[in-house]
């Protein structure tokens, strides 16, 4: 048998992969992929850059070694120096883009700078071998949708990457349960880590049953193995709720939600710069606390993705 992370490079790929990740992939070594978005668009400098570090270390305090994604003068990177971290964290938001799936190729083409959400992200991990993902929040179908389509491209890529994305569910500014009703017509299995109810990102319940439960990694790790042995394509979500120590009020939320909606609503704030712009707003609103949240809630999946990184290579 093949150690789970064997991959071949296609060597006409333009991607770099930090020898420490590389060694570990070729040995069947733990290795655990991070996204950038949340560095370049989701947090205020300098919160950003603490806290990809203290994510990093993390996942090596679980025993995996982290392999932050971004795309650094159009070159897709897997795994990040730490003064390529600070350079995501500290750039100006014209000078680093929030490179999604669709934004890939002309990133790479135009030598661009960015952060990779949760769709680019998975995309990159699977063409270096990554299998397990932590994230703060997937995105998913926002409020609205049936008037504005916007769905998150996090969830098309769900349905056909081969990655498990650990994540304290979607951010309360999506509506959750046609999020939940997307991803099980792209047959992508959500899975409560510990919890039958699928996280609401700042709180740890939405009142929405996931599909499964799973108490352990090594119960994630043995369903990621069946869907790919299967041949089925495509991502799982493993929802893990915020520590409640951290989780914030739900009707805090809500009201903080409705606000920020109205003001992008206002400002008629469409498209890529709806999320960033909601969680910059939620996070004014809530005078930081809803920063703090997020902060903790993404601790907490690193540690998790460590620990399923772990189970899936002792498998
Ligand atoms: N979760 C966070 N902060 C973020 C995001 C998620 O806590 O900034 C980012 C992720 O990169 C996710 C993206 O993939 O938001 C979704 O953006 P959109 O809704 O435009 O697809
Ligand atoms: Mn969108």
């Amino acid at each position: 048998m093949t150690a789970p992370n064997q991959v071949h490079l296609n060597p006409n790929r333009p991607l770099k992969v930090h020898p420490e990740v590389a060694a570990a992939l070729r040995e069947g070594r733990p290795v655990v992929g991070l996204e950038s978005t949340i560095i370049t668009h989701g947090m205020p400098h300098p919160e950003n850059l603490d806290t990809a570090i203290a994510v990093e270390k993390e996942v090596r305090q679980g025993g995996a070694v982290p392999a932050t994604v971004a795309v650094i003068d159009g070159v897709p990177l897997v795994g990040l120096e730490l003064g390529e971290l600070a350079l995501l964290a500290s750039s100006t938001r014209d000078a680093v883009v929030k490179v999604s799936r669709r934004d890939l190729a002309v990133a790479v083409a135009r030598g661009l700078t960015g952060g990779t959400t949760v769709s680019a992200t998975m995309a990159i991990a699977a063409m270096a071998g990554i299998r397990v993902f932590a994230t703060g929040g997937i995105g998913g179908v926002h409020r609205g949708a049936t008037e504005t389509f916007d769905i998150s491209a996090d969830l098309a890529e769900l349905g056909r990457t081969n990655v498990a994305v650990i994540c304290a569910g979607a951010k309360a500014i999506l509506d959750l349960p046609l999020t939940l009703e997307y991803l099980e017509t792209l047959g992508v299995p959500v899975i409560g880590y510990q919890t039958s109810e699928f996280p609401a990102f700042y709180t740890r319940s939405s009142g929405l049953l996931v599909d499964y439960r799973a108490e352990t990694p090594d119960e994630i790790a043995d369903i990621m193995r069946a869907k790919w042995d299967l041949g089925l394509e495509g991502g799982l979500v493993v929802a893990n709720p915020v520590p409640a120590s951290a989780e914030l009020d739900p009707k805090t939320v809500e009201e903080a939600v409705q606000h920020a909606l109205n003001h992008a609503a206002v400002e008629g704030v469409r498209g890529a710069d709806l999320t960033p712009f909601l969680l910059a707003r939620l996070s004014d609103i809530t005078g930081g606390a809803s920063l703090q949240t997020n902060i903790a809630l993404i601790r907490n999946n690193a540690r998790l993705g460590a620990a399923v990184a772990r189970a899936w290579c002792s498998l």
